[in-house]
C-alpha cells in the first residue's frame, strides 16, 4: 500500500477533479503575483476561469530555463521574500544559476513527496538511513534528508564525497537504506571492495538513486555489489528537487505525484501535446507549489507517460525511465553542465581562443571530462611551464564556479578542427 493511499489510490475521475481545481488555484495566483505570467496570460487572452478540464492546460504558456534566468534570482517568486524560508540552486544555461525558492508549506509538500518515494522504495522508520546526495544548492541532500526525517528514518547526512567515511559509517552505524547518485553508489561499493568489505557483506537493504539517467543493467549492477534493491527517484530544482516522481514494487517505470504535478508529453520541435504512450519531452506544471510554482515547464527530459493499473496499488501516471534530453545539457555526476556555461567562463581568459571541445567518459564508474581549448600564439610559444600553468588556472576557476572537476589541456593554436556548420562543443562517450 502506498504511503498516502488518499491521493495516491485516488480514482482517476476525483484525481481529474483536485487537479483541476488546484491548476486554477495556480494560475490565479501566479496572475495575480507575477507580472511575466500576468504578461503571457494576457497575451494568450486566459484567465483561470476559462480552464474547464485538465487537458485545457495546453491552453497555458509554456515556461523554459531562459524564463528563470532572465528573471534571476527571484523575478518569478510569487511571494515576498520574507515568506521564503528556503532558496535551492542549479545550473542556470550561462554563468547564473537558477534558483528555487520555497515557503514553509512549500517545504512541508516536498517532505511529503519525498517520504512517498522512500515508502515506494521500501524505506520504513527503523532504517538507518545514510543521505551521500551533496548537502547544499543542491537539492539532493536537503530534499532526501526532510523526506526520511518525514518517515521517522534515522537519518546520518553524510552528503557525498568522502568515500572511505562513508564506508566506515555504514558499518559502524549499521546502516540499512542508502541515497546518492547511481554512479556514485557503485563508486563506494568498488571501494569498499578494494578495502576488502563487500558492501554486500553489510546491513544495507534499500537504496534510492536519481538525479542523474541510470539504466536496468546499472540497478542490477548496483544491486549484486551492494546487496541491495535499488529504486529511482526522479526530479528537478525548477519544481522543488527530487520526489517528483518514483520507482514503486513494480519497477516497470516511476509514478509522477500527480496531486502536486501535472504531466504532459510534447513533441519537443513542434510543441504539440502527444498522446499517451508516444515519447517526447516531459512538461510539467507545479500545481501545490506557492513560492514559485512554474505551469507548463519544458524539462526537456525525454520520456512516454503511461496510465495503468499497478500492483503497487498507486493509480498515478508512470513515466518511463529518463531516456536522454533535448537539449544539450550534460549531466556529470550528478551535477548540470551547459557547453555555454563553459564557454561563458572561457571568455575571462585571455590566454585562449573561444575553440574548444569538451571530451567526456567514464573511468571506472564516475563521469571525467577534458576539455581542449586553443591557446593564444604568445601563450603557446611561452612554453610548456606557462601552459600548465593556464590549464590549472582554467581548471580551478571551472571547478570554483560550476564545482565540476574538469581536466583542461591547452591545444596549439588552429588544432582544433573548424566547424562547417554547427560546432561540435561536445564529444559525449560514455555508455548509454
Ligand atoms: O537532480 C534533483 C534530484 C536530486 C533528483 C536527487 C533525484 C535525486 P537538478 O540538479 O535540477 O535536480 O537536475 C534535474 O537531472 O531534468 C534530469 O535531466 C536529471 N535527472 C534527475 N533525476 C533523474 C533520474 C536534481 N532519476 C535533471 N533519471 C532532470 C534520469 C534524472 N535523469
Amino acid at each position: 500500500m502506498p504511503y498516502n493511499d488518499q491521493f495516491e489510490c485516488m480514482p482517476f475521475e476525483e484525481l481529474q477533479k483536485f487537479q483541476l481545481a488546484k491548476l486554477k488555484e495556480t494560475v490565479a495566483w501566479l496572475y495575480e503575483r507575477v507580472p511575466f505570467y500576468k504578461n503571457k496570460l494576457d497575451e494568450l487572452g486566459i484567465k483561470a476561469d476559462d480552464l474547464k478540464r485538465v487537458e485545457d492546460i495546453s491552453k497555458l504558456p509554456f515556461t523554459v530555463k531562459t524564463d528563470l534566468r532572465d528573471n534571476y534570482p527571484f523575478g518569478l517568486c510569487a511571494v515576498p521574500l520574507k515568506e521564503v524560508v528556503r532558496v535551492h540552486a542549479s545550473s542556470g544555461t550561462t554563468g547564473k544559476p537558477i534558483t528555487g525558492p520555497y515557503t514553509v508549506g512549500d517545504l512541508d509538500q516536498w517532505s511529503e513527496c519525498v517520504a512517498r518515494v522512500l515508502w515506494a522504495a521500501g524505506v520504513r522508520e527503523d532504517d538507518i538511513f545514510q543521505n551521500a546526495y551533496g548537502h547544499g544548492l543542491f537539492t539532493g541532500g536537503l530534499g532526501l534528508h526532510q523526506g526520511a526525517t518525514r518517515l521517522g528514518c534515522t537519518v546520518v547526512p553524510t552528503s557525498s564525497g568522502m568515500t572511505e567515511r562513508q564506508i566506515l559509517i555504514m558499518k559502524d552505524f549499521g546502516t540499512t537504506g542508502i541515497c546518492c547518485t547511481p554512479s556514485y553508489a557503485l563508486t563506494i561499493a568498488e571501494r569498499a571492495e578494494e578495502l576488502g568489505t563487500p558492501l554486500k557483506d553489510l546491513p544495507l537493504r534499500v537504496g534510492v538513486f536519481g538525479a542523474e539517467p541510470w539504466t536496468n543493467a546499472m540497478r542490477q549492477e548496483i544491486e549484486e555489489r551492494m546487496g541491495i534493491k535499488a529504486r529511482d527517484i526522479y526530479g528537478l530544482t525548477e519544481l522543488g528537487g527530487p520526489g517528483m516522481a518514483y520507482e514503486c514494487e513494480a519497477e516497470n517505470g516511476l509514478h509522477i505525484n500527480e496531486d502536486h504535478f501535472i504531466a504532459e508529453i510534447v513533441d519537443p520541435i513542434t510543441l504539440e501535446p502527444v498522446p499517451m504512450g508516444e515519447r517526447g519531452e516531459l512538461v510539467l506544471t507545479a500545481i501545490q507549489r506557492r513560492a514559485m510554482p512554474l505551469l507548463r515547464y519544458r524539462t526537456k527530459d525525454i520520456t512516454t507517460l503511461r496510465r495503468e493499473k499497478c500492483s503497487c496499488g498507486s493509480t498515478f501516471v508512470k513515466m518511463d525511465r529518463i531516456t536522454g534530453r533535448s537539449d544539450d545539457m550534460l549531466i556529470i555526476n550528478g551535477v548540470n553542465v551547459f557547453p555555454s556555461q563553459i564557454e561563458s567562463l572561457l571568455k575571462d581568459f585571455e590566454e585562449v581562443e573561444l575553440q574548444y571541445v569538451l571530451h567526456v567518459g567514464k573511468k571506472k564508474h564516475l563521469d571525467q571530462v577534458n576539455l581542449r581549448v586553443e591557446a593564444k600564439q604568445d601563450v603557446y610559444d611561452a612554453g610548456p611551464e606557462k601552459i600548465v600553468q593556464v590549464e590549472k588556472k582554467i581548471s580551478s576557476h571551472i571547478k570554483g564556479i560550476l564545482g565540476v572537476g574538469v581536466g583542461v589541456e591547452l591545444a596549439a593554436p588552429k588544432a582544433l578542427t573548424r566547424s562547417e556548420g554547427k560546432a561540435v562543443r561536445v564529444i559525449d562517450e560514455r555508455p548509454k
